[in-house]
């Protein structure tokens, strides 16, 4: 069709959260503001994540570059950027860095309400070999807007306002939930902007796909090693699943929101409660999970219900279509 050859009415992600806000009157911007904020840190990555593979010659990501000046790594900026877009949006009043030991509670002058959890640049490893990586985020909103403690980001995962994933592949593409529904962005390079290209995701119920790193497999539990076998070998006459891990989480969670299936980094003997981040990797990506209709479970709860005591704890996680997420919960419950 003609008219289709060029859409001429584009849904940025500016004014799809401006919309999305003028929902609630009483609301007076900061989220959009906070968000913007959020966006020009991915907009900033995104371009270095794509000159990484330049990184020799134009000296980038802990190279030396012409003038013999030993550069940032790319994980290193990225957490740098986003620390002072977060703080400058003057609507933040602690931040949690997967990059920073310490929580950084905001300056009074620049304290705004809300609490933002991330991991600036996750499955850095792979920057080398040009395979995606991402930038994963969680928002809260502090209790008692007069002080902001610790305790306002120990919160359980359901608590969050707003979580997303910023991915850095083939495309750059921002999935956001702000608690109704999924939605992903597509950033057009020669405009700037993030463009609403994959409105409001709903994952499969069930998939043909799991996705876990298999050489910990001699380490795992019993449920996990049955699912997985589950998996491989059906018993009740269903097609096995394929198998996909790229070892990059923000690549494999949305790829296993788009195609469905189950993405699990579970508990094994070496570490009880697995690898990933809760606040910044586990929250997040469960959330947005729920968001569009799976499920999470942490291999004893519902991931969004657990109450982290410390900022960069762990824990196992299973997530994805919602069908799937239910077997790994019966088998669990089955050992009980
Ligand atoms: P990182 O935060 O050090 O980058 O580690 C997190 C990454 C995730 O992106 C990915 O899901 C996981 O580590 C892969 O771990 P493994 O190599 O043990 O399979
Ligand atoms: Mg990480």
């Amino acid at each position: 069709h003609e008219a289709d050859a060029f859409r001429t009415d584009l849904m940025t992600i500016t004014r799809f959260v401006l919309n999305e806000q003028s929902k609630h009157p009483e609301s007076r911007g900061d989220f959009s503001i906070l968000l913007s904020h959020i966006v020009l840190g991915c907009k900033f990555v995104c371009a270095a994540v794509n000159k990484a593979g330049l990184a020799k010659l134009i000296g980038l990501a802990g190279e030396t570059n012409v003038q013999g000046e030993e550069q940032k790594k790319l994980d290193v900026l990225s957490n740098e950027v986003f620390v002072k877009a977060l703080v400058s949006s003057g609507r933040t009043c602690i931040l949690v860095s997967e990059e920073d030991e310490e929580a950084i509670i905001v300056e009074p002058s620049k304290r705004g309400k809300y609490c933002v959890v991330f991991d600036p640049l996750d499955g850095s490893s792979n920057i080398d070999c040009g395979v995606s990586i991402g930038t994963i985020f969680g928002i809260y909103m502090i209790k008692d807007a007069g002080e902001a403690r610790l305790e306002d980001v120990l919160q359980p995962g359901k608590n969050m306002l707003a979580a997303g994933y910023c991915m850095y592949g083939s495309s750059c593409t921002l999935v956001l939930s702000t608690g109704s529904g999924v939605n992903g962005f597509t950033l057009d390079p020669s405009l700037g902007e993030f463009i609403l290209t994959h409105p409001d995701i709903k994952i499969p119920k069930k998939g043909k796909i799991y996705s876990v790193n298999e050489g910990n497999a001699k380490n795992w539990d019993g449920p996990t090693a049955k699912f997985v076998e589950k998996c491989k070998f059906p018993t009740d006459g269903s097609p096995a699943k394929s198998l996909r891990y790229i070892g990059s989480m923000v690549a494999d969670v949305h790829r296993t929101l788009l195609y469905g299936g189950v993405f699990l980094y579970p508990a094994d003997k070496k570490s009880p409660n697995g690898k990933l981040r809760v606040l910044y990797e586990v929250f997040p990506m469960s959330f947005l999970m729920e968001q569009a209709g799976g499920q999470s479970f942490t291999g004893k709860e519902r991931a969004l219900d657990l109450v982290p005591k410390k900022i960069h704890e762990r824990s196992p996680i299973f997530l994805g279509s919602y069908d799937d997420v239910e077997e790994i919960k019966a088998l669990y419950a089955a050992e009980e």
